[in-house]
């Protein structure tokens, strides 16, 4: 029998790789998707079969991070062995205009889909998307040993999320785990977070199509990784004798400002001649700095980050270039990662 994972948050850019690496490895992917009156299913599109066909592998279900009895009927059901929780409003921005929302999908949604894998009496694996949000305007590094201290709505939902999954962990014995993940980027990631917003930009200004972009706060520091190989990170604390919490990142730091001028000098052009400060992009208070210590998934999983942030940024402008010249395809990847076959 083949291993049956569900993954909520398939639609993202995180949950797209994942499925396509799950797949890859033999699993059946059953993926939770929110009911919209269009389509938002592209990132996943090249992996759909028809249901009807012997061969498929690949399967979708209506559902809501807000909706608990419906993720009891559908865990009950499918008797998952792996359950992975992608799904969140996961714009920190965002999370200040709507911090209700955010509570509920990014922080209730997680005990809800504990609830539901009890209640359901499953004994699947369970991963949660945990953040280096989390630790906010705690000064980097940042370890699993790193106090938490999040800077906005979103932040403060992950740090619910992340000691509800530990709770469940202890309180019932559940195979429950969080990655606490830095940030990781790729061409499929959405556009409007700071890296995709500025490789779409230069793709359309180096094509005479842009001439400006509005930016918000340069001076913060991320630790940006590459997306497709954060989810080998996932599926790598899952399959581990003991349940236990991970980070994942590159080690490396680089301001939002390095990265424009890695991403703009890649196309042949100086971002100082088309940025533009708009307040509108700051937030009430800011993570200034993420640098991350991946030394435990290393040491325990075997996983180390292998792009950086200036191949990371290359990477995602040449992928912004080639899809401006191809307007049906949704996004483009570039990466050879046979680092990562078994
Ligand atoms: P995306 O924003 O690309 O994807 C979020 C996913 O969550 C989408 O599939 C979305 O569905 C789904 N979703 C949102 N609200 C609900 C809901 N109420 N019920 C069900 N599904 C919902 O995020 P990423 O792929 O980048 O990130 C994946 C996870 O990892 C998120 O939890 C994020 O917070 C976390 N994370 C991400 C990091 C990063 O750098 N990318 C770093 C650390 C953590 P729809 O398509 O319908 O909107
Ligand atoms: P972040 O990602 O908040 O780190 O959360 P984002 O790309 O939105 O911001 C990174 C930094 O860039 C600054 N910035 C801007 N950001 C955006 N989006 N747009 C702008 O115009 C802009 N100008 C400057 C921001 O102020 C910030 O400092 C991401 C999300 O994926 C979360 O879900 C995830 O948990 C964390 O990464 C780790």
């Amino acid at each position: 029998m083949p291993k049956r994972a569900v993954i909520t948050g398939i639609t993202g850019q995180d949950g797209s790789y994942l499925a396509e690496l799950l797949l890859r490895k033999g699993y059946e992917v059953h993926g939770l998707i929110r009911r919209a009156s269009t389509f938002n299913t592209s990132r996943v599109e090249h992996l759909y079969v028809d249901p009807h066909d012997p061969e498929a592998k690949l399967f979708l279900h209506y559902g809501d991070l807000s909706d608990g009895s419906r993720l009891v009927t559908m865990l009950a059901g499918l008797k998952p062995d792996e359950v992975y929780n992608l799904a969140a409003q996961s714009h920190v921005r965002v999370s200040f205009d709507e911090p209700e929302h955010t509570g509920n999908t990014t922080g209730m949604g997680t005990v809800r889909l504990l609830e539901a894998v009890r209640l359901a009496g499953i004994d699947t694996r369970f991963y949660q998307a945990s953040s280096s949000e989390m630790y906010g305007a705690t000064p980097p590094p940042q370890s699993e040993d790193t106090p938490f201290y999040p800077r906005s709505p979103y932040g403060a939902a992950k740090v619910y999320s992340y000691w509800i999954t530990r709770n469940y962990r202890e309180a019932y014995g559940m195979y429950a785990v969080n990655g606490i993940l830095f940030n990781h980027e790729s061409p499929r990631r959405g556009e409007t977070f700071v890296t995709r917003k500025i490789t779409r930009a230069v793709a359309a200004i180096k094509a005479g199509q842009q001439q400006h972009l509005f930016m918000g706060n340069l001076d913060a520091s991320r630790d940006w990784g590459y997306a497709a190989e954060y989810v080998e990170g996932m599926w790598r604390m899952l399959q581990a004798d003991e349940p236990d919490d991970y980070v994942l990142a590159t080690g490396g730091s680089y301001s939002v400002r390095d990265f424009l001028t890695i991403a703009f000098e890649h196309a042949g052009l100086n971002w100082e001649d088309h940025v533009k400060f708009d307040e509108r992009y700051l937030r009430p208070t800011e993570v200034d700095s993420l640098l991350g210590d991946p030394s435990k998934a290393q040491e325990k999983l075997g996983w180390k980050a292998t792009v950086h942030t200036p191949d990371l940024a290359r990477i995602m402008v040449d992928a912004d270039i080639e899809m401006l010249k191809h307007p049906g395809r949704n996004w483009i990847d570039t990466v050879n990662l046979d680092c990562w076959n078994d």
